[in-house]
């Protein structure tokens, strides 16, 4: 049985409340993470388990983290790489002594996820992110900063830090010399290092796809889509190398077949973020109701094949859409990620029934 979670960003970072998750009907977990430390360093055990009794003071379990971020200098090979490797295997035995068994990260170079708006208006008054090829293409690195701070509300979002806003330029000559082999080398040689710790605690890497997937700004891009899956599935062929299924990144490729690669994943698949967008035109798509009717994407066909391969791991709605005047995150709102939930359940309890039902 799959698991419905909620993303929270922690204390003093999110505008939802712990106790407004818990009056969610289905959602018993969140998956959070830590800040306070750099990708790079180690995370403390006592700030694990402060982080821990928050949440089960609350009701809830800490189902998953997202993220533990990889440094730059893991994945460009830099001096540091050695080092922050051990550190990283430090802070996974850390949560695996406290029962964490699945962890989100990704290994996207300078960006994570990128969007060209973060408020756009739909018909019914909603506000969305959207991506916009065409302005991503005139964007200028240097005066990044101030275009995403005008855009934010105020938030900092992740992979959007103001610190590495700051850095863009340096950020962007690591990977000068770094291809798509390259890159996916140093994928091979993270995860062959942190194998045997991640075996110890049977902790689940679940990679996330790169956001939109195709290149960016002339930098690689190596999670986006079936064709990668196979060969880094392959490439450290053990349960501990597994993906964070995310509908909503492979989705901004309209060629990439979801449900299919769900399937040809199966139980590689160890956390799942599922959510709709819709397509206006192939250089322009928006973020919409989780519901198929309002996107492009077929949500009950989605749920259906992760029911098929007996997906049991976490799973969460992700970015909603900004409705009835909530002030929050991007993205990270209450309000329409609680409606996800919601609909994500009773496709679930449909799927399931009539499963029982046929026998
Ligand atoms: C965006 C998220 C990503 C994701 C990271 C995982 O909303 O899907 O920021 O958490 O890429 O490391």
């Amino acid at each position: 049985m799959m698991n419905m979670t909620l993303r929270w960003y922690g204390p003093g970072y999110d505008s939802v409340s712990l106790s407004q998750i818990r009056q969610i009907p289905g959602v018993s977990g969140v998956i959070t993470t830590l800040y306070g430390t750099s990708p790079g360093e180690a995370w403390e055990t006592d700030d694990i388990r402060g982080l821990k009794k928050t949440v089960e003071d609350a009701g809830l379990t800490i189902e998953g983290i997202e993220s533990v971020n990889v440094s730059d200098a893991i994945k460009t090979a830099g001096p540091d790489r050695d080092l922050h490797i051990e550190n990283y295997i430090k802070t996974l035995d850390r949560l695996g002594s406290e029962g964490i068994r699945v962890i989100c990260y990704n290994f996207m170079p300078v960006f994570d996820w990128t969007r060209s708006e973060l408020a756009r208006v739909r018909p019914d008054g909603a506000t969305v992110l959207a991506y916009n090829q065409d302005v991503i293409d005139k964007l200028d690195p240097d005066h990044m900063k101030e275009s995403i701070e005008s855009m934010s509300n105020g938030f900092v979002m992740p992979g959007w830090e103001p610190e590495r806003l700051d850095s863009l330029k340096e950020l962007f000559a690591l990977y000068q010399d770094i291809d798509e082999n390259t890159l996916f080398d140093n994928l091979v040689y993270f995860l062959k290092a942190i194998g045997p710790v991640c075996e110890k605690h049977d902790i689940r890497m679940a990679i996330h796809p790169d956001d939109p997937a195709w290149p960016i700004f002339g930098l690689p891009r190596i999670v986006t889509g079936l064709a990668s899956y196979q060969r880094l599935l392959r490439a450290v062929d053990k349960p501990y190398n597994s993906i964070t299924l995310c509908t909503g990144s492979l989705g901004t490729n309209p060629d990439n077949d979801i449900p299919a690669i769900i399937r040809y994943a199966g139980d590689r698949i160890a956390f799942a973020h599922v959510r709709n967008l819709k397509y206006n035109t192939p250089r322009d798509f928006e973020e919409a109701a989780h519901l198929s009717s309002d996107g492009s994407m077929d949500m009950y066909e989605i749920m259906k094949a992760l029911y098929d391969v007996k997906f049991d791991g976490p799973i969460r709605p992700d970015h909603g859409r900004m409705i009835w005047g909530e002030d929050a995150m991007p993205g990270y709102g209450l309000y329409d990620r609680a409606l996800g939930t919601q609909y994500l359940l009773g496709l679930m309890e449909a799927i399931e029934k009539a499963h029982k039902r046929e026998g």
